[in-house]
């Protein structure tokens, strides 16, 4: 007798399995150390370039980074058995709506489980019902405000409920998927190959993933694309034109050109729409009609009308149509073609124009490296100078330094720094801090203890569901304090998590421009805070900005790219950022430019 077979369980399904035991355990209170590693394990395997299922089978989870031993044991429970009975056990605990009542802006754990002892409410549809009439404001330290709050949430909840995967989670796959698909292939299959779509504008949020490819032998090229072992569904198989669906649902298409349709191919797909039509009309007023093959004469006076031009880049395509070249970045049709014809698009940031780090963590807070370990990561990537930044104290979910620990931080940075500069290493190292930009908008540590540090960050990460007013002033109090040097991550968003803070960013940008406050873009693309369009804002406003990593780990030192392509997105050149400079001239540019003797 055979067992009876199981539902097969894809990534995101179980990943959201370990999310809801990490947020089962949030609401029941338990060791915050075990949440995070259920969290983590939720997004690794959402992230994750293979089938759970193979790897499972592989008996290869151990392999996976992040996963260690007692959530391989789960792994294999759920797929060997369709459960685990420790999950068992948690849901028998809490009622299933609760944990959906955690996914409302502003409700966290402690207010679901709240929620569900003292008002016997265990669901979204019941919260939204007991916001309605007036209940809610029962619960002590609740109002008729914290009802309003609650149904706006419940009313973006219902929104957002979209499938569009955070840039972060699609480009490692989709770059991991052209890999595979290339090496599954004799060398010189595939000629050309490209991501396409918003994937290569960089959005914030990818809806599929869109690859261009040439090839002359495009079925081959389908085949194995296909069969690769990511993909777990097909959804549509043409002789150049496939579809798949990756284990985490995102579908990626493909489509195989010839060489001379290249150029715009590239350009029809990689879009946006909107910025496509612009070019179309720009086209069509010309005596042309572009498809994603070519131009073709449509009462073009010199040409019959039916003539086919071909491009094989997209340069050549722009050129001819009398446009300068537009980097995907800017393809949204705010203004690039315009400025393209006119010659006047600007020469945007690139990765390597980036020389230092502004904002970093270490274990001295929440870090995962020492701060000799990340020192000589960054020394390695070849960064010249790097701001060591821990957390101030005064946030409270993570421990903090106080002056003793940015002295003990300040000896070592000192020694690092003298065997730099005796073996002749191009590489500085920084003491900052990240302050907690506190509720009434006092900073984590005394301006005296603030007066000492070369470049000092200030962020909002509690309290950001503050009204608009008083959380612009909060901030505005921080970015007029004289020590701050950078506002980090301004919004406090995570996307497709949690929506930015009702901040005025148009006040706050005006007050960093007048008082010369440095503006952050956090590169992690859970934040990408500030965003393009915000970017671009700032710069019009008068504002400089900072492309700052704050990476807590060695591997969130890659993560820049995020930072820099979204700047691109907002326009932004190198004179806009001032850790494109070297180091004398960037610590020039700081508004507190009280700076210590840096060893040279
Ligand atoms: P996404 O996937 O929602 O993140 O955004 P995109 O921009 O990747 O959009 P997608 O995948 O629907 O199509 C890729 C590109 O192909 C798009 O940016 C422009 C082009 N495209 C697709 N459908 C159409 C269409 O109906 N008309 C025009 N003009 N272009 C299209
Ligand atoms: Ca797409
Ligand atoms: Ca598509
Ligand atoms: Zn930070």
């Amino acid at each position: 007798m055979t067992a009876p077979e199981l539902p097969r369980l894809n990534n995101r399904q179980v990943a959201e399995i370990f999310a809801d035991i990490g947020d089962l355990m949030l609401i029941l209170g338990e060791n915050r150390f075990k949440i995070i590693a259920y969290q983590n394990a939720a997004r690794t395997i959402a992230e994750l370039n293979q089938d759970i299922n193979a790897v499972h089978a592989a008996g290869a989870l151990r392999d996976i980074p992040g996963i260690g031993q007692a959530i391989a044991e789960k792994i294999d429970e759920l797929l060997t058995t369709g459960s685990i009975p420790f999950y068992n056990k948690l849901t028998e605990q809490v009622p299933a709506g609760v944990v959906a009542m955690m996914r409302v802006p502003d409700v966290g754990p402690k207010t679901a489980k709240r929620l569900w002892e003292e008002l016997d409410i265990t669901g979204v549809e019941g919260l939204k019902a007991a916001a309605a009439a007036g209940r809610i404001r029962e619960l002590k330290g609740f109002g008729a405000k914290s009802e309003e709050k609650i149904l706006k949430g419940i009313e973006l909840l219902a929104r957002r409920q979209n499938d569009r995967t955070p840039i972060g989670s699609a480009r490692p796959l989709a770059e991991g998927l052209i890999a595979d698909l290339l090496s599954a292939l004799p060398p010189g299959t595939i000629q050309k190959i490209e991501l396409a779509g918003s994937l290569r504008r960089w959005r914030e949020t990818i809806g599929d993933v869109d690859i261009l490819a040439v090839s002359e032998q495009p079925v081959a090229v389908m085949e194995a694309f296909r069969a690769l072992p990511q993909a777990v569904d097909i959804l549509g198989a043409g002789d150049r034109k496939s579809s798949i669906a990756l284990p985490n649902g995102m579908q990626v298409d493909i489509r195989v050109v010839e060489a001379r349709h290249w150029g715009a191919a590239l350009a029809y797909f990689t879009g946006s729409q909107a910025h496509n039509v612009a070019v179309r009309e720009r086209a069509q007023k010309q005596g042309w009609s572009l498809n994603e093959y070519s131009l073709t004469s449509d009462g073009h006076p010199d040409f019959p009308d039916g003539t086919d031009r071909f491009f094989e880049t997209e340069e050549a395509l722009y050129a001819f149509l009398g446009l300068d070249w537009v980097a995907p970045e800017l393809r949204e049709n705010r203004g690039e073609v315009q400025a393209a014809r006119q010659h006047s698009l600007p020469r945007l940031i690139e990765l390597a124009d980036i020389v230092g780090e502004l904002h970093s963590h270490t274990t001295f807070s929440d870090g995962k490296a020492t701060l000799e370990e990340m020192a000589a990561a960054a020394q390695a990537k070849g960064y010249e100078y790097w701001n060591v930044s821990d957390h101030s104290i005064g946030l409270g979910v993570t421990q903090g330094v106080d002056a003793g620990a940015l002295a003990e931080q300040r000896a070592e940075i000192d020694r690092l720094n003298g065997e730099y500069a005796a073996a002749g290493i191009d590489f500085r190292l920084l003491l900052g801090t990240e302050a907690e930009v506190l509720a009434d908008g006092t900073l984590g540590l005394p301006d005296d203890v603030l007066a000492t540090l070369d470049v000092v960050v200030a962020s909002i990460h509690t309290g950001l569901r503050q009204d608009r007013e008083t959380i612009t002033e909060r901030c505005l109090k921080a970015v007029r304090n004289p020590h701050v040097d950078i506002l980090g991550h301004p919004t406090g968003r995570l996307i497709g998590r949690r929506e930015p803070s009702e901040i005025d960013l148009e006040r706050v940008l005006q007050a960093c421009a007048e008082t010369g406050t440095i503006v952050e873009i956090n590169a992690n693309p859970a934040r990408l805070d500030l965003s393009g369009a915000y970017a671009r804002r700032a710069v019009e406003l008068g504002c400089k900005l900072a492309i700052n990593c704050d990476a807590h780990s060695v591997d969130q030192i890659d993560l820049l790219p995020y930072g820099v392509h979204t700047a691109r997105r907002g326009w932004l050149t190198a004179a806009d950022v001032i850790n494109t400079r070297p180091l004398d001239e960037m610590l020039g540019m700081l508004k507190d430019r009280n700076i210590r003797n840096i060893a040279r």
